[in-house]
């Protein structure tokens, strides 16, 4: 093997490597993921971040490099390249190819391990009805209790079976990172935890006609005291008048 054949080959492992030695701690946080998939979910597309920029740099500095170094000196120089043997040739498209592969693999494990983490609902988890139409979200918490924005307690999950009436609508939450079509004849599902009171907003990514922009609203989360304090306010009042206000049908 020639010296410059080596010094490219030995570039490549080296291109590769820091891939997977970056993608390597995220594994020492995979209890937080099972509690919070909205933190593994960050966690993966930081990994991928610096993944991509580290392979980047180092095939930009290398192209770079060899821009420079095997530059025409006169304008009619002719090149040539070095001479394989079979062995060199397979060697040079697997080898490179195997790296590559075994980091995108290990990724979109792991992607695999966080959606099945995220698929299934924990025991503890409140549950909303949501029902989608032109163009409002309506969430519906049992005992007459309907709103059309989403209030719930810190520190519980949450799970919404949705479905639609009318059209197929999106619903998503990006401050919670979760998304999911929700349409009519079937009822799909997310679930996150509100980790800390605030406001994020919930806003439809499914193109349903013409007021589809206006279609969001807010997801407001309190300390789990002040929701059960609401929720019973909110009970109380649908017990007085059996049709809840705001339903417009
Ligand atoms: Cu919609």
């Amino acid at each position: 093997m020639t010296k410059t054949l080596k010094n490219a080959l030995l570039g490549f492992v080296l291109a590769g490597l820091p891939g997977l030695a970056w993608a390597a701690p995220a594994a020492t946080k995979k209890n937080d993921y099972a509690i919070d998939p909205a933190v593994g979910w960050d966690h993966l597309w930081n990994e991928l971040l610096i993944d991509i920029m580290v392979i980047g740099v180092v095939f930009g500095i290398a192209a770079i490099y060899m821009l420079i170094k095997y530059r025409a000196t006169s304008p009619d120089q002719v090149g040539s390249g070095p001479k394989f043997s079979n062995a060199q040739a397979w060697a040079w498209a697997l080898i490179p190819a195997a790296i590559f592969m075994a980091d995108d693999f290990f990724l979109s494990a792991k992607g695999w391990t966080l959606w099945n983490v995220y698929r299934r609902v924990p025991d503890n988890a409140l549950e909303v009805k949501l029902m989608a139409r032109q163009w409002q979200w309506e969430f519906d918490y049992g005992q007459g209790v309907v709103t059309n924005e989403l209030t719930v307690p810190v520190g519980r999950p949450v799970v919404l079976r949705m479905t639609a009436e009318d059209v197929i609508h999106s619903f998503f939450m990006p401050g919670y990172r979760v998304k999911e079509d929700v349409m009519p004849g079937r009822v799909t599902y997310i679930w996150f935890l509100p980790n800390k009171p605030g406001k994020v907003v919930a806003l439809c990514t499914e193109f349903c006609g013409t007021a589809h922009a206006d279609m969001f609203t807010d997801v407001i989360a309190v300390p789990e005291a002040e929701f059960n304090a609401w929720l019973a306010s909110k009970a109380k009042k649908a017990d007085a008048s059996p049709v809840p206000a705001n339903r417009n049908s």
